[in-house]
């Protein structure tokens, strides 16, 4: 059975890779997504810390993971489904409901996010920590 996720993953924390080995446990193969630069800009209006490159680099190089690509458009997810061929779509819950239209393609689930952890979060905390004084 072949899964399938999307992600941004951008600087990747532990949500990340709960969401990825959760995903692999429905399955024997993961396939995986990951949002291009532009399609974060035209969706979010600023780029990924990390960038494409170096995002799919780090989830490829992860043992849960089989095959990465990259995902050029939020609309697109139907003919990705059918070009690699998935069984089951995971998505993890803060996107819950908004793909039940592609259930006639494979089954659709989708996993609670891990709680208290967003790469959003993480770029507040390191923005606004103080540098360390030398003595
Ligand atoms: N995630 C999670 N727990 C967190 C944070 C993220 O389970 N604390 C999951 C998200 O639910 C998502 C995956 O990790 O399934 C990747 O999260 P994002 O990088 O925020 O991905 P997103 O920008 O939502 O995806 O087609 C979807 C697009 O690729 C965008």
């Amino acid at each position: 059975m072949r899964v399938i996720t999307f992600g941004t993953f951008d600087v990747f924390h532990v949500g990340h890779v709960n969401i990825l080995e959760r995903a692999r446990s429905f399955g024997t193969e993961l396939y995986v997504g990951v949002s291009s630069d532009q399609l974060n800009y035209s969706k979010k209006n600023r780029y990924p810390i990390y960038s494409e490159e170096d995002r799919r680099h780090i989830i490829s190089a992860l043992a849960c993971v089989d095959y990465v690509f990259s995902e050029e458009s939020l609309e697109l997810k139907a003919e990705y489904i059918k070009k690699y061929e998935a069984d089951i779509l995971v998505m993890g819950d803060d996107w819950q409901g908004k793909f039940d239209y592609l259930s006639d393609l494979c089954q659709v689930k989708y996993l609670p996010r891990t709680p208290s952890v967003s790469t959003t979060e993480i770029i507040e905390v390191v923005r606004h920590s103080q540098p360390k004084q030398s003595t």
